[in-house]
This record gives C-alpha cells, sequence and structure tokens, in this order.
C-alpha cells in the first residue's frame, strides 16, 4: 500500500545529531553517519566546529545544576564536533534509539553508544531528545541558510510515496 505524499510530508521531522569530540578524535565519523545514512534518513546540513565552551553551556542548558555540568562543557568545546540536521520520519525519537541510553554501560549492543562508547563521559553523540528540543538546537547549531532542503532519489523506495 503505497504512503499518501501528504500524509508523508506531514510525518517529517528534523533532529540535531551531533558526533562529540571523542567521536571525531576516535575517527568514528563514517560508521556514525552511514547507520543514519543506511536507516533511510536525509542528512541536511553538516558542518565541523570547534564550539566555544559559553557556546557548550548554551547547548547542555538543560543541565547547568548537574555536578558535571562544567566538565561536560570543557570537554564539549575541547576539540571538533560534527553538527547535523537528519530528516525522516519518526527521526527525533529513532534517532535516539539508534544512539542507545545515555550510560555505554546501559545501552544495548546494536545502537552507536552500545557498540562504541564505553563510559557516560565519552558517549561519542548527541541527538535530540524531542520536537521542541530538536527546533531550539537546530536554530542553536545552524543558519537557516545552512540547512539544505532536496529531494532525494531514494525517498519513494523508503517511504513507498507515489
Ligand atoms: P543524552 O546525551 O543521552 O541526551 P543527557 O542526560 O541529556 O543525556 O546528558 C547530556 C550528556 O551529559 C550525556 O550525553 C553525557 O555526555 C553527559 N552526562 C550525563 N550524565 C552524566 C554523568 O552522570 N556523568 C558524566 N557525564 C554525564
Ligand atoms: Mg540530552
Amino acid at each position: 500500500m503505497l504512503q499518501d505524499q501528504e500524509a508523508h510530508a506531514a510525518e517529517m521531522e528534523r533532529t540535531f545529531i551531533a558526533i562529540k569530540p571523542d567521536g571525531v578524535q576516535r575517527g568514528l565519523i563514517s560508521e556514525i553517519v552511514s547507520r543514519f545514512e543506511r536507516k533511510g534518513y536525509k542528512l541536511v546540513a553538516i558542518k565541523l566546529i570547534v564550539p566555544s565552551k559559553e557556546f557548550a553551556q548554551k547547548h547542555y542548558h538543560d543541565l547547568k545544576d548537574r555536578p558535571f555540568f562544567n566538565g561536560l562543557c570543557d570537554f564539549l568545546s575541547s576539540g571538533p564536533v560534527l553538527a547535523m540536521v537528519w530528516e525522516g520520519e519518526g527521526v527525533i525519537k529513532y534517532g535516539r534509539k539508534l544512539i542507545g541510553a545515555t550510560d555505554p554501560q546501559k545501552s544495548e549492543p546494536g545502537t552507536i553508544r552500545g557498540d562504541l562508547a564505553v563510559v557516560v563521559g565519552r558517549n561519542i553523540i548527541h541527538g535530540s531528545d524531542g520536537l521542541e528540543t530538536a527546533k531550539d538546537e537546530i536554530a542553536l547549531w545552524f543558519e537557516p541558510k545552512e540547512l539544505v532542503s532536496y529531494t532525494s532519489n531514494v525517498e519513494k523506495w523508503v517511504y513507498g510515496v507515489n
């Protein structure tokens, strides 16, 4: 049964995904990008940047009262971060599934953190945790003109849209 084009468009969402400095330094960019690509999600923005500490504090503002906040912001701003926006049906929630639990000791095998990380302080990847945070994080990390809207030729095969 082919999905209706309008219903498909209405379900589309975008999420902010970042490979943190540990993932970049460990040479895991292609491994991680390929997991999102192979799933069928569409890359709409990507850049490598070293965020300032102030920028890291903005990104993690929800965690400002946690004891690890300062170390976390120092770490995020310690080297290159690969910032990305991925688009797809249900990509916010399912992207978090691909990433796995926050603590790699608890992440399932088969997830990015389960397969590629060992401790919570070096869990290699960030993913937005909801619709509002996705919007806020995309707006924080990217200018609107950096988001590239295009038709992917595989979309009809991924979604069965006519
Ligand atoms: P998330 O990245 O799975 O969304 P959050 O609770 O939002 O997890 O925490 C943000 C980041 O803070 C985590 O990815 C991890 O790097 C770090 N973090 C979370 N909890 C701890 C902790 O207990 N000790 C050290 N770092 C932590
Ligand atoms: Mg989080």
